[in-house]
């Protein structure tokens, strides 16, 4: 077998890494900040492991000069952070308040001059919670809500910030929160969590418009989808069925409105039982079709699905569930399998293919339009050896894996202009709490100390020299 010996990417591309808001600020009263869901779902019993929360996290509010410093060290281009809707504006409405959007300035100007180019996402989950009791994404308000949000976000920092997302993963927001209800803010209501995304969509796009309004010319508009790769068991016509079904509610239920200005008919129809779409109104999908200046991909782990009779038993997957309270609407009749192979502490497959397929599958549904991973990554359970180094072979395997399978794609035309690591630091996995590290830099949850691990060192070589250093 011929394997090349190293694997390099072009000069321009562009190496980062990510974290957002809620998992890593902490200082969850100051500054005039309110609860958003995820405090309010943290902190109500048994919804998250060990009842853990984001109250302090790891307390960049207060730590953040020093990781960004940390990132200078490792030779970041670029880092993806979120801002927390409910410290800009607490009621979800009206005027800033300045104290919240004066730390967002801080943390920009300290990454400006360090050379670091902030990726600033305004939407990783955290709803304000006012606008939740007003019926949060399920309401078509809510878009409306956020299209402000985004041009006070725009006038306060377009003048130093040149890439925007507006939405991290909204398949999660919908179906995690409002379908499932693993997520915050926990509600199991299907048609609910069909109207919340629909409402995200509609976000996005009056999002996108109005930030547009704000920012100087050259600034790039994008959004972050965790497009899921789907594959089906068999090519058995149920099983190819299932697979589309789930394709469409994973996937084409964004980028159908967000990149073609329409809904996949497919989707209309499979989801019949659960609602007839009415709270699509005319014109709405002109308004979610805005053009992008890019397109972020989030990739973890592919699916394996079939027709729920032609499942054989054996090991399901517990990430995207199946069953009563499973994240697809109208799809209770497909089944999810374990792909086989290695597994991260997640229990996710480690397959790097998806990361390939994903993004050629992006270059045809949107030719030409450049694309990011503005996620991929792995948790594995690290701890500090005697001497207090972290050894994550692990993660440096997940990553050389998964960027000669990007460089793959580079090669077969993709558009890639740069990767996000997730996540720079340990942090607040949501339901699971802190049990799970996907950082490339430990943290100790007892001193909140930073600790590079060995991934970090290697991705740090990456970093500077655009090339993968031979695994250890
Ligand atoms: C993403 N799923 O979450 C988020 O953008 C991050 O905030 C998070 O920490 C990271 O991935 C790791 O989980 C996901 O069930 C959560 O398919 C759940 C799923 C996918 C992504």
């Amino acid at each position: 077998m011929t394997e090349p010996m190293s694997v390099s990417f072009p000069p321009a591309f562009v190496w980062g890494a990510a974290t957002s808001a809620y998992q890593i600020e902490g200082a969850a009263a100051e500054d005039g900040r309110t609860p958003s869901i995820w405090d309010t779902f943290s902190h109500t019993p048994g919804r998250t492991a060990g009842g853990d929360h984001g109250d302090v996290a790891i307390d960049h509010y207060h730590r953040y000069r020093d990781d960004v410093a940390m990132m200078a060290e490792l030779g970041l281009a670029s880092y993806r952070f979120s801002v927390s809707w409910s410290r800009v504006q607490p009621t979800g409405r009206g005027p800033a308040v300045q104290r919240g959007l004066d730390f967002y300035r801080r943390l920009v100007d300290e990454l400006l001059s360090h050379g670091i180019k902030p990726a600033l996402t305004l939407y990783h989950w955290d709803l304000p919670q006012e606008l939740e009791d007003a019926g949060g994404w399920p309401e078509r308000e809510t878009a409306y809500r956020f299209a402000e949000y985004a041009a006070l976000l725009g006038q306060a920092l377009g003048d130093r910030v040149e890439q925007w997302i507006t939405l991290n993963e909204p398949w999660c927001s919908a179906f995690l929160g409002y379908c499932s209800g693993v997520h915050a803010p926990g509600r199991t209501d299907p048609e609910a969590s069909l109207r919340a995304a629909h409402h995200l969509n509609l976000a996005h796009g009056l999002g996108t418009t109005a930030l547009r309004a704000t920012l100087p010319a050259g600034a790039s508009v994008a959004v972050s989808l965790n497009s899921q790769v789907i594959r089906p068991l068999s090519q058995d016509p149920a099983d190819l069925e299932a697979a589309q079904r789930i394709d469409d509610l994973a996937n084409g239920v964004f980028h159908g409105p967000i990149l073609h200005g329409a809904y996949p008919e497919t989707l209309i129809k499979a989801t019949r039982s659960v609602t007839d779409w009415a709270f699509v109104q005319q014109g709405d999908l002109v308004l979610t079709h805005q053009p992008l200046d890019a397109l972020g991909l989030n990739y973890y782990t592919p699916a394996l699905v079939s027709a729920a009779e032609n499942a054989p038993s054996g090991p399901l997957a517990d990430n995207h569930g199946s069953g009563a309270r499973a994240p697809w609407p109208g799809a209770d009749d497909v089944t999810f399998h374990q792909p086989p192979g290695e597994r991260t502490s997640m229990g996710w497959a480690v397959d790097p293919t998806g990361l390939h397929d994903l993004v050629m599958r992006y270059t045809r549904e949107a030719p030409g339009l450049p694309l990011y991973i503005t996620e991929n990554g792995a948790a594995y359970d690290d701890e500090p050896d005697a001497e207090g180094r972290v050894h994550d072979p692990e993660r440096i395997a997940y990553l050389h894996g998964h960027l000669t399978a990007l460089r793959r794609a580079v090669d077969d035309g993709a558009e890639v202009r740069g990767y996000y690591l997730w996540s720079l630091m340990d942090n607040f996995e949501w339901a699971y709490g802190y049990e799970k590290r996907f950082g490339a830099v430990h943290v100790d949850y007892e001193t909140l100390a930073r600790t590079p691990k060995s991934s970090a060192h290697w991705y740090s070589r990456v970093a500077r020299t655009g090339t993968l250093p031979p695994l250890p």
